[in-house]
């Protein structure tokens, strides 16, 4: 039977993603698998911010280093919709630990450390909600239909 879980999944592009110039590979690899972008915007976010996106790791040992890292430079923040994007989306991503994700995978195919893992992908639908409140408000998640392809791109 057809999937029709319609999902939104968020994704980020973490500081030494941006710096590498690996933004429009990853725009791309989401893309061409069929998802749309709902929401995208360059953020420069405070260490609250921070500190609220990973609130559940907080008591991990790693946590400071990896508030450092996310505050290294400007992320980019996305709003991806589709089919099951949020699994989708971890796939497309690969593991937490580099060396664990898989050839083809963002993370497999341009990483080696978990501690500078270039992306972040909401990990279940609940999260995701959560994650796009967090980094986007109501009016810039609305999408606009014109261009949707289950539209055919007409309008009205
Ligand atoms: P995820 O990004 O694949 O969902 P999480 O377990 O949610 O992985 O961890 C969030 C982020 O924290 C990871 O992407 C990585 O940047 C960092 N991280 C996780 N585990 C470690 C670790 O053991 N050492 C250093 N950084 C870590
Ligand atoms: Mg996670």
């Amino acid at each position: 039977m057809e999937d029709k879980r319609l999902e939104r999944s968020f994704v980020m592009i973490k500081p030494d993603g941006v710096q590498r110039g690996l933004i429009g590979d990853v725009i791309s690899r989401f893309e061409k698998r069929g998802y749309k972008l709902i929401a995208l915007k360059m953020s420069s976010p405070t260490k609250e911010h921070i500190e609220s996106h990973y609130e559940d790791l907080k008591a991990k040992k790693f946590f400071p280093d990896l508030v450092a890292y996310m505050l290294m430079g400007p992320v980019i923040a996305m709003v991806w919709q589709g089919t099951a994007v949020v699994s989708t989306g971890r796939k497309i991503v690969g593991a937490t630990n580099p060396l664990d994700s898989l050839p083809g995978t963002v993370r497999g195919d341009f990483c080696i450390e978990t501690g500078r893992n270039i992306i972040h992908a909401s990990d279940a639908v609940e999260s995701a909600e959560k994650e796009i409140k967090l980094w986007f408000t109501e009016t810039e998640v609305k999408s606009s239909d014109t261009l949707a392809p289950e539209t055919g791109g007409k309008t009205g």
